[in-house]
């Protein structure tokens, strides 16, 4: 009888836990190889205008490069930047904040010091007004 009862409060949270997953974000991502590191850039599905936290994991083969040097900064072409914030994060990914605070094609532009030099771009293809805010 306990063992019911304990089987019905465990199934009733299985189902309370469905609507978090329903609403989870969508996610796009972007890879790119270069001197044999990958980097993996993870954003919201769809990228919207505002402040945004993209994700960056850098892995050699298997492992996961927690020690690189990185700054980056958004760009657009009309001359707008964008300061972006690096944190590494337990899991060894590199959380990218920063404020895309215009819709159409943005420009990452990420800068490796360690554990070699590289610059890496990625376009970034933001949705909402294209407005200049400036
Ligand atoms: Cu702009």
């Amino acid at each position: 009888m306990l063992a019911k009862k304990q089987l019905l409060f465990g199934l009733s949270i299985a189902l309370l836990s469905l609507p978090a997953s329903a609403v989870k974000l969508q996610t796009q991502s972007q890879t790119k190889t270069v001197q044999g590191l990958t980097y993996k850039l993870t954003m919201p599905k769809p990228l919207k205008t505002g402040e945004q936290k993209l994700s960056l994991k850098i892995t050699r083969g298997s492992f996961t490069v927690r020690n690189a040097r990185i700054s980056a900064e958004a760009l657009m072409d009309d001359g707008m930047k964008s300061a972006v914030k690096i944190t590494l994060k337990p899991t060894g990914e590199y959380e990218l904040k920063t404020l895309l605070d215009m819709g159409g094609e943005w420009q990452l532009k990420i800068q490796q010091t360690a554990p070699n030099k590289s610059n890496l771009l990625f376009l970034l293809d933001v949705t909402g007004s294209s407005q200049h805010h400036h």
